[in-house]
């Protein structure tokens, strides 16, 4: 089936309007209890991996409840495993006797329930499919993660899997069910580029109006949209195609019972805001118990959330992103036709008075979302500079629960300074995926401007992953030129931040102090020599397996 750019666009709208779905993680491996990997993690052969299904009797499992619960969260869309990696399917296949009916003493199907639910409900039904690994077939092949332990190898005849299970299954999934939002395919490791594009036509075929996640392949370019890798929030604008991050609220994605590390409602909603701010969606997850019901923990997360989102919709769902090309210290913006939304982050957020620079239009009129109230308003220009400053006085306490959004209304069209400038604090920010990289010199290269002068700290900040040793893939020789001054550091881990705005686990936010260097007011040019410059990634690297990721440069004023 041949694709329009048109018809691409307006296929996707809906999504791209949507912002926020609900990931769900259910299969058999919610018995064990230890997360979606259990059976290859304990290398389980397939019959004794079987008997888990003549245990699993989710009697607790409401469709209703679930779509309710997603609907109340203010999402829009739901994923819901079909078929994990572990090869058993959540909904009654016929070309596969695994599966949730004719394998457990449920015999329900789940899948069917929720498509009815989600027609009633008026939420986007999508399936995620693990289309290349499945642990339980003696055919399937991945790059890496194969069942080794009850399959040899170079017995595995993988057109058997291919055209027996998996093609069979999504047609299955694609036909009986309605229309459906969305296939979410996933670690597609191994499979050849003509065997991509022939799940992606499948897909299509079927239902032309059923987007694709780019994890159906390896292979750059395919999918509808640009799936980041688990947790991953990409710098503003990193990426052209329209983009996903899958979030975890906890660190698992299946039900795992000994992991209690949940992150703060705060924290999920400033990742929402901050992902919605650059233009992505979240696909926020939930790991449902054997006995069908999402665990308290997670459904408390997203009441919180739906509960903001409700007093907020007008800020998140069909906004476009920040016209700003870096993140904010107090906060995000999101904009729609005539008219600024600032989301102030209350643990970040400034007393008394946010300023905000290199608004260009007038604005005429400022008030948060949560009372309506106006707030003061004071704009002025600087053409020495070329600057631009909005200052709002703020009230004493703000006035919702962990992001108070302020709408400006616009009396002009919005036009902003798109260049690095000095925040109101006095910071400058330059972000990587913004500069011009030199890979062959391992240079990157970023134009500013200055503001107010003075003698800044300059501070190097990277993602570094769990368990990294910092002194061999951190703690390398940086060097960084601006101005006829030069630094040249093995940088420390000075600060390593309790949280960050783009940054959570497996990652934590790295900041290192390079050095002071003084600027008058004027545009420079700062040059940072290193080898983690990389160029912009080209395609999802899922599995997040930097070390570490260099992403900003942040020159902050000593005071
Ligand atoms: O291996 C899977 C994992 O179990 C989980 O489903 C996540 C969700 O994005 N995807 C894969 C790893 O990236």
């Amino acid at each position: 089936m041949l694709i329009t750019e048109t018809d691409e666009k307006s296929r996707l709208q809906w999504w791209k309007d949507a912002k926020f779905g609900l990931f769900i993680h259910w299969g058999l491996y919610a018995l064990p209890a230890k997360g979606e990997w259990a059976m290859y993690a304990a290398r389980t052969p397939v019959a004794e991996y079987e008997q888990l299904a003549k245990q699993f009797n989710p009697v607790k499992f409401s469709a209703k409840e679930w779509v309710n619960l997603a609907k109340t969260a203010g999402m829009k869309y739901l994923v819901i495993t079909a078929k994990h990696h572990d090869g058993f399917a959540m909904f009654h296949s016929k070309v596969e006797k695994f599966n949730i009916v004719d394998a457990t003493p449920f015999q329900r199907d789940p899948i069917k329930e929720l498509a009815e639910e989600c027609q009633k409900q008026g939420i986007k039904l999508c399936f995620y499919y693990s289309h290349v690994i499945d642990w339980h077939h003696p055919h399937s092949i991945h790059e890496y993660y194969n069942n080794t332990w009850d399959y040899q190898l170079e017995d595995k005849a993988f057109y058997r899997y291919w055209n027996q299970i998996a093609k069979p299954q999504v047609k299955e999934l694609l036909t009986r069910y309605g229309p459906i939002g969305l296939m979410w395919f996933d670690t597609a490791g191994g499979l050849s580029k003509k065997d991509s594009r022939e799940m992606v036509d499948l897909v299509h075929n079927l239902q032309p109006d059923c987007l694709v996640n780019s994890r159906v392949s390896h292979w750059p370019g395919m999918g509808d949209y640009q799936s980041k890798g688990d947790n991953e929030i990409p710098m503003y604008a990193e990426d052209t195609k329209p983009w996903e991050t899958p979030m975890t609220l906890n660190k698992s994605w299946g039900y795992h019972i000994q992991d209690q590390d949940w992150k703060k409602p705060e924290s999920i909603i400033y990742k929402l805001v901050n992902i919605v701010s650059k233009g992505g969606n979240l696909l926020l997850n939930v790991g449902p118990t054997a006995e069908g019901l999402i665990p308290e923990q997670s459904t408390k997360r997203l009441l919180e959330i739906g509960d903001w989102i409700n007093r907020n919709s007008e800020a998140i769902y069909e906004t476009d992103p920040s016209p700003f090309p870096y993140e904010f210290d107090w906060g995000a913006i999101t904009v729609k036709s005539g008219k600024v939304y600032l989301h102030l982050y209350h643990k970040y957020c400034p007393q008394n008075e946010l300023v905000l620079c290199g608004l260009k239009c007038k604005v005429a009129k400022a008030y948060f979302l949560a009372n309506g109230i106006p707030l003061e308003t004071n704009q002025s220009y600087q053409a020495e500079g070329d600057h631009h400053e909005l200052r709002i006085l703020l009230p004493s306490e703000l006035p919702d629960q962990y992001v108070s959004v302020m709408a400006l209304e616009l009396d002009e069209q919005l036009e902003v300074d798109e260049s690095f400038i000095q925040q109101a604090s006095g910071t400058i920010k330059l972000d990587l995926v913004h500069a011009d990289i030199d890979l062959k010199k391992q240079q990157a290269t970023w134009d500013f401007k200055v503001v107010n002068p003075g003698t800044f700290e300059v501070v190097l900040v990277n993602f570094k992953k769990e368990g990294v040793d910092w002194a061999e893939d951190g703690g390398k020789k940086h060097v960084v030129n601006v101005n006829g001054q030069r630094l040249e550091v093995i940088p420390k881990e000075d600060i390593i931040l309790e949280e960050s705005q783009s940054c959570q686990y497996p990652y934590r936010e790295v900041n290192s102090n390079l050095g002071r260097i003084k600027l008058h007011r004027d545009t420079f040019t700062l040059s940072l020599i290193s080898d983690t410059v990389r160029e912009k990634p080209q395609f999802t690297e899922i599995w997040q397996a930097e070390a570490v990721k260099l992403r900003a440069i942040k020159l902050i004023p000593v005071i």
